[in-house]
């Protein structure tokens, strides 16, 4: 058990077992023309964020509270938030004693951080929470007691089982059927169950062999100070010592992400076992992780090995990808495609490439996984389970 509390009974469990409509279109994305340098080929322009159609006017929340608006997932969650227009009446923000009293600039407005206790509830109906830990364990079944449901970034809720664990695209209907308390996944499970989701529907994946190359901003605002600081020290022969790492992490790679549990695996390869379970609702699935941080500034990386009941060959496997709503194919192996962390940065979508068949297994497949961290692995999941709230809800006022 990687989780553990109890949650007071939710005063507001919203029942549906439809899944929401999926709002980003898969594309297999086109290679480029000529062979290009790296630095060259474009992304296609950026996907335009979704919007609500139809119920933009609506007010769907009548108050949502943001929890940790000003770490790393919090910024870009603002970001989101901004850009995607979600329809709330009132916002309000709240963060420890240390970020409380300051102020932020959202939608073109000044707002005050106010000071969170387990008293700040009242009147939210909705609660996005990005925090540590500690502060989710403390806080958040406060706010399930007050009525508000809450979606929640950090690894505490996880893997209660009161508690929904969802990534949209993939499980909905969790969201749906919650009883207060949502969680989102940790983001190298995130893009790996993205990618599993439309092989596991088409052929059932028995196994996965995955080997992840993390990012800095993984940990945080401190890891991305650790990168720049310490390769600007290694470039100039000086001493460096990390506060979010154990290791220098300039010009090095640490096999260690969180701590080490059972078996020589750490925590955050336990996540990846234990959260793809919970979300692809199959215990059976096995898994084998390898979690290492590399000196990169964002996007995680992950080199992923499937094993499915029924051979999935790789022009197979790049239908499906490409019809699954949130993945883009980058995969030209004669024009130099296939993701890199650099261009994928800023996106919202999980990205695959070097799709190839496993030489070592009939059944097995090959591929390369690329997805910003900080956006589909934590900050455009939260927004994407708020929205499908908000869809659910006004179809229900609508209806
Ligand atoms: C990391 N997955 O990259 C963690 C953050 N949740 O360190």
């Amino acid at each position: 058990m990687l989780a553990g509390g109890s949650l007071p009974a939710a005063k507001n469990g919203l029942v549906n077992n439809s899944p929401a409509p999926h709002e980003q279109r898969a594309r297999i994305q086109s290679p480029p023309r000529v062979r290009v340098r790296p630095d060259r080929y474009s992304l296609s322009a950026r996907a335009k964020a979704p919007s609500f159609p139809g119920i933009r006017k609506t007010t769907v929340f009548d108050t949502v509270a943001v929890l940790g608006a000003t770490g790393a997932v919090g910024r870009i969650m603002l970001q989101l938030l901004e850009e995607r227009e979600l329809p709330v009446q009132n916002w309000r923000f709240l963060a420890s004693a240390r970020s409380a009293g300051k102020q932020l600039t959202f939608m073109g407005r000044e707002f005050h951080i106010e000071e969170l206790t387990t008293g700040s509830f009242a009147g939210v109906d909705l609660v996005l929470a990005s925090t540590p830990d500690d502060v989710a364990r403390e806080f958040l079944p406060a706010a399930v007691a007050a009525g508000a449901t809450v979606i929640d970034e950090s690894g505490y809720w996880r893997m209660n089982p009161e508690v929904a664990l969802v990534i949209p695209e993939v499980n909905p209907e969790a969201a749906l059927s919650a009883r207060g308390m949502i969680a989102s996944p940790n983001c190298s499970t995130t893009q790996m169950v993205m990618a599993l989701k439309p092989l596991h529907d088409a052929a059932r994946v028995r196994r996965v062999v995955v080997s992840t190359y993390q990012a800095t901003s993984g940990a945080g605002l401190q890891g991305t100070e650790d990168l720049k600081a310490g390769s600007r020290a290694w470039l100039d022969g000086k001493d460096y010592r990390c506060e979010a790492f154990a290791h220098p992490i300039a010009f090095n790679a640490i096999p260690q992400i969180g701590s080490f549990r059972d078996e020589g695996y750490t925590s955050e390869e336990l996540k990846m076992v234990y959260e793809t379970r919970k979300i692809l609702g199959d215990e059976s699935i096995l898994i084998s992780p390898t979690c290492v941080r590399i000196p990169v500034a964002n996007c995680h990386s992950e080199c992923i090995t499937v094993e499915t009941e029924r051979p999935v060959c790789p022009a197979e496997a790049r239908e499906l990808f490409a019809a699954f709503p949130g993945i883009t194919v980058q995969d030209d192996a004669e024009a130099g495609l296939y993701p890199l962390p650099s261009l994928c940065d800023g996106r919202d979508e999980v990205f695959i490439g070097r799709i190839r068949r496993d030489l070592s297994h009939p059944n097995g497949l090959n591929f390369w996984c690329v997805s910003d961290n900080l956006r589909k692995g934590a900050a455009t999941n939260a927004v994407q389970i708020a929205e499908l709230l908000a869809r659910h809800r006004a179809g229900q006022s609508a209806g």
